[in-house]
Parts: structure tokens; sequence; C-alpha cells
């Protein structure tokens, strides 16, 4: 049997992949090891217990208000961030506004956090994966104040550090650094995620295509050659591709990860700059699938030199493999 390697020691083997090796980054990926643990837990209870499911805002027979699932994702990592002491602030797709930490050690954070808490939401209740996906910036603000908008608004290249946890038949966490990717699976009989993936490659090619084919009349004509050169035998394989979609962009991603294939979320006339949000989703795994050797783009631009001007803004994303998202541009241009 060879030895296995927990992400806490992976995180020490490597702390020096980090700019700034002073411990925190491993510090922050620590909290965000626990927050996801928690939630894993109580993804794995959905259904069991009934103060989970349901309606926020509804009260269940104990007379206890219900939660969402997503709210008590966001909740956990937010709790995680800002007990450790080491984020001035977050931003999450699940509130409005940033949240700048009050306190001193806090306001002595050298970083901020972006994340989507529960990404797939309408999966949730519906025993179909779902994932957290976050991103790490070192803020831009003087140290000793509270973290400002700017610390948020950073374009993706700037990313110290991304990834995202599956909460899938199994639940894993995959990261980046800048400095290749690897993932790790949470062994339930032991507590620790322990790295399964070293070195993650996205394949160069691939024959599967993720996109809500329910909107293929609403977006623009060059994305319309793009899947039927996917459906018809004129492709470089000389089958139709395998449509796949699951509507959860972490699983669907993870599955192009390993597997080769594109995912697209256009701009739709019903979301027209698309519906992914570019700060909590499309960045952190544009990072990812460059590191991987895949690329992430609007269709027209590398999404990770896009400069942020809103904290949900949102953007048409197309992400995989390489060659699928460089011939999918080629058919946008015409
Ligand atoms: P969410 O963050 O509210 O869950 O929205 C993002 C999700 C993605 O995970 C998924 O790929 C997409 O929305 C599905 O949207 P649609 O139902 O329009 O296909
Ligand atoms: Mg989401």
């Amino acid at each position: 049997m060879s030895r296995i390697t927990t992400l806490t020691e992976f995180i020490l083997q490597n702390q020096a992949d980090f700019p700034y090796a002073t411990g925190e980054l491993s510090r922050i990926l620590n909290d965000i090891v626990i927050a996801s643990k928690i939630v894993s837990r109580d993804v794995r209870q959905a259904g069991l217990v009934d103060h989970i499911l349901g309606a926020q805002g509804e009260v269940n027979v104990q007379g206890e208000e219900q939660q969402k699932l997503d709210v008590v994702a966001d909740e956990a990592f937010i709790r995680a961030f800002e007990q450790g002491g080491e984020v001035c602030g977050i931003a999450s797709e699940e509130n409005d506004d940033f949240v700048a930490f009050q306190s001193e050690s806090a306001k002595n954070g050298k970083y901020v956090v972006l994340f989507d808490p529960l990404d797939g939401s309408s999966n949730i209740d519906v025993n179909v994966s779902i994932g957290t996906i976050f991103s790490i910036y070192r803020r831009v603000s003087p140290v000793g104040t509270k973290a400002t908008l700017e610390d948020m608004l950073q374009p993706g290249t700037q990313q110290i550090v991304a990834g995202y946890v599956l909460y899938g038949s199994s639940t894993m966490l995959v990261y980046t650094t800048g400095n290749g990717v690897n993932a790790f699976t949470l062994d339930p009989s032991i507590g620790e995620f322990c790295l399964s993936h070293p070195n993650m490659r996205m394949p160069e090619n691939g024959r599967l295509y993720a996109m809500n084919e329910g909107n293929i009349f609403e977006c623009e004509e060059g994305l319309r050659t793009y899947i039927n050169y996917c459906q018809s035998r004129e492709n470089q394989t000389g089958m139709p591709y395998s449509g796949r979609y699951i509507g959860s962009l972490v699983a669907d991603f993870h599955r192009n990860l390993i597997k080769g294939g594109i995912y697209i979320y256009p701009d739709v006339l019903s979301a027209p700059e698309g519906k992914l949000r570019l700060l909590y989703e499309c960045n952190p795994l544009a990072f990812i699938a460059e590191q991987a050797g895949g690329l992430a783009t609007t269709g027209r631009q590398r999404i990770l030199e896009i400069k942020p001007e809103r904290l949900h803004q949102r953007v048409p994303y197309y992400t995989g493999s390489k060659l699928m998202v460089e011939k999918a541009m080629e058919c946008l241009e015409g």
C-alpha cells in the first residue's frame, strides 16, 4: 500500500509555493478544510435532518427557523474566516455586499476570500452534486485598516489560491496555488482529505460538451454553429460528441477536468451578460483550468484579465479543454 498524504501534510510540504510563505495562507486553507468538512457533513445529512432542507424563513416542527443549506454553508465559511484572523474581509455570492471583519486581528489580515458557498443551488434538494468555489487574493488596502471594495475587485490574474470542494459521490477538494492543480478526496473513516489526484492535467481535447441547450435559440449564431459542430460527424472524432449537463458548474467542470470537455454558459436573452459570476465562479475555475492546461474565456476575452467593476458582475463563460474552447471561439468569430 502506498503512503497516504493528507492535505494538511501536503500544505505544509508545499508552503514554499506561496509567494509570501509565512504560514498565513496555509492557515486560511486550513480554515477552508474545516468549513468544507462541516458543509460536507450537513450535505450528507440533507433529507435526513428536516431543518436543513426547505425554504428559508419557514419554521420546522420543533419551532426552529429553517435554514437553507446554502445559508448554512455561507455561515460556516464566514465563521471560519472571521475566527481565523488571516482574512480581513470576504465577499460571497450569498450576500449583497462584501463583509469587512471588525476585529483588530482581522484588520491586520493580509488576505480577502471570495466564494460561492454552495454552487448548483437548483440541485440541492434533489440529491445531485453541488460544490463550494473559492479564491484568495492579497489585499490592496493598507494592513491594519478595514477591507475595502477595491480589495474584492481585483482581476483573476491576482489570485493567490483558488479551488473548489465538490460534494459528490465523495467529497473532493481541488486547488491551485499557481503551481499546478492537486485534488484530495475526503476519507470519511479518518476525517481527512487525502491526496488522490496529484498534478492534474485537463486533456487537451475531449468529446463532452456541457451547456443548457434549452437556451440554444436564445444565444448567438456562432454558438449554434459550434453546438452543431459538436453534434455532427464533422468534428475531429468523426462521431457526435456527448452532451453532459449536470447544472452544477463545479460538477460539470470537475468531470471535464478529468475526462476532457467544454462547459458553456453564454449570454442569452434572459441573461444578457451571462449567468455566472466573475468573482465567485468564473475566476477561480479559470485559474484552475489554466493551471491544468485548459482555457477559460468569455468567448472573446481571457477571463482572468477582466477588471471587475461590480461584486456580482456576470460574464459569458467558456471553459475546458484547450482545443475545444479554441474551436468554440473560432465559431463565435464566424
Ligand atoms: P447558482 O450559483 O445560483 O447555483 O447558479 C449557478 C449555476 C451553475 O452551477 C450551473 O452551471 C448553472 O447555474 C445552471 O443554470 P441553468 O439552470 O440556467 O442551466
Ligand atoms: Mg453559484
